[in-house]
This record gives C-alpha cells, structure tokens and sequence, in this order.
C-alpha cells in the first residue's frame, strides 16, 4: 500500500516538477518519501535554491510560509493545512506592535516559529542555531525576543543585553522535564544529554550540548560517543538513528510529541501532489517586509 502510494508519488513528482521537504519531526513515512529532511531554515533555503516549480512542505505553516518568503515564485503547498504551530500562533501582529510601543526604537528578533506578518514586523529573524548570533550582532544593549520566552531565558545566559521576551512557549518542549533527563541519565549513564533551547533552562542545565535539531544531527555523527538521550520533538530520532545507524538514541520523554507534526502523512503528501491543493498564499507586501527580516539573518548567519 506505502509502496504503491510512493510509486504514485515518485510519478507525480516528477509531472509536476515537484520536491518534497520533511521537518525533522515529521512521522518515519513522510521523512521517507522526502527528498529532503532537515530544520525549517535549512529547507526552506533547499526550496529557494531548487530548480522545482512545486514544493510540497511537510511540516507545520510557519514553515511552508517561510519557503514561499524565500522562494515567492514557486508554488508552496501544505499537504495538512490544519498543521499550525501552537508558538507561533501565540503572538499576533497587534501585540507586537504594542510591545514596541512601550520599547521605542528596540530592535525586534523573531524566531522563524512566527507567522509571516509577524516575521514582516520584525527587524531581524533567528533560528535555534543562530540566535545568539544574531542577538550579537545588533548594534543596541536591548532587543525584543519573541514569541519563546524559555529561548529568550536561554539567550540571556549567553549574550549581556537586556532581552525583552514575549511570553509565549512550546507546548511539546515545556513537556520535557528535569526528572525525565535524571530517569533517562540513570538508565543510560554513558549517554550524552542533548537538549533543544526551546526547552526549560532548567532541562537546558542538565544538557551536554544544547543544539537545534540540524545541530543535533550533525553533532551526532562527528561525536565519539555512541549513546544520547534527546530533549527534543521525538521525531528526531528516526532522522538520527538514519544518519547514524550504529548509535543509541533514548528519548528525554515519550511525552515530547507534537500532535501537528504528526498530522502530515503519505495520503495527505499523495492527495496535496495529485489535486495541487493547499496553496500557501501570502500578500506581496508582506513577503516583501518578511524577506528582509529572513535575509538579514541570512546575512549575519
Ligand atoms: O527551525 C526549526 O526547524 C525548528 C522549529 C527547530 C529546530 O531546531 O530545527
């Protein structure tokens, strides 16, 4: 059935001059069928440089609206349409411009979890890779940090500027807790403890190396150690244990899942390709204003 579908998929693909992009927290089947796993920078930068004229993204909005930023003359589709990120969906244009009323003149940094109006009303964008970067290089001692405010917790133990957050958070990371990294600790002594920076600072303080998940991939595969527990989404690990089969990967918790990720599968990527359907629409203006935030951390990244 998963074969005959894929070969639907493959053939489809290829009519359509398609590509499929798959978040590293997309189930197995869709990371599968993909011709290309990854963070959502790191795809939506595949989906600009491809020579593709669809892009079937596989993840949650933010995501496909920042491929269709990046690549505003290709056509982006979003096989779930219901996939909203629960962060990125806990600010909204009106607030922010409020928070920058009573900040005057400081500079805003919005992580790529944001919608693309808010992103358009940003100075700045970060990933979970870049943001102490970024943060850096800002010519002021203060900057708004939205919508994550356990990364914006995070960053202040990095950079010496007063970070001004906005109160949002992951509900999947937040599930993660210390005493679940002490159990897995326990169990598995030798593993090395890697954590996402959405997570609590105090998760973060019991982590090894804190990595986003593209960070992850790769620091798994140059690190001489053969076992680590991951504080992050759970579908990371299919994408770990693929690039680097002979390693041992413990979930923090099984707890870590998030129900809009896992929303996508293969009749959803299938049904999207064969009717082109779930168009990603954004107002040109709003591209515009969102590109320039998205490219000047392209800059500084
Ligand atoms: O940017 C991404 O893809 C997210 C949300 C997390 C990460 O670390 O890859």
């Amino acid at each position: 059935m998963v074969r005959d579908m894929s070969v639907e998929i493959a053939r489809l693909k290829k009519e359509r001059n398609a590509v499929i992009l798959a978040h590293n927290y997309q189930p197995p089947e869709v990371q599968d069928a993909a011709d290309y796993v990854g963070d959502s920078l790191g795809l939506s930068i595949r989906a600009a440089e491809s020579d593709a004229d669809v892009i079937v993204f596989c993840g949650v909005r933010f995501m496909a609206e920042t491929a269709k930023i990046l690549a505003p003359g290709k056509m982006v589709l979003l096989p779930e349409p219901g996939a909203e990120c629960p962060l990125a969906g806990m600010i909204n244009v009106s607030g922010l411009k409020k928070l920058k009323a009573r900040n005057p003149g400081v500079p805003v940094v919005s992580y790529v979890n944001t919608s693309a109006a808010v992103k358009a009303e940003s100075d700045v964008c970060c990933t979970s890779s870049n943001l102490i970067k970024v943060v850096n290089s800002l010519d002021s001692d203060r900057v708004i940090f939205t919508p994550d405010r356990h990364l914006a917790d995070y960053l202040r133990t990095k950079v010496s500027k007063e970070v001004i957050p906005w109160e949002g958070y992951c509900p999947t990371h937040v599930k993660i807790l210390p005493q679940h990294i002490k159990e897995q600790k326990r169990m598995h002594p030798k593993a090395k403890v890697l954590a996402h920076p959405e997570c609590r600072l105090d998760v973060i303080a019991l982590a090894d190396e804190v990595l986003s998940t593209g960070g992850m991939v790769s620091h798994v595969k140059s690190s001489p150690s053969r076992e680590f527990i991951i504080a992050t989404e759970t579908g990371l690990l299919h994408t770990l244990m693929k690039g680097s089969p002979g390693k041992k990967f413990y979930p923090a918790t099984e707890l870590a899942v998030c129900p809009n990720m896992k929303r996508t599968d293969i009749h959803k990527v299938l049904g999207s390709l064969r009717d082109m359907r779930h168009v990603i629409e954004i107002k040109e203006g709003v591209i515009a204003r969102a590109k320039k935030a998205l490219d000047r951390m392209l800059e500084l990244a």
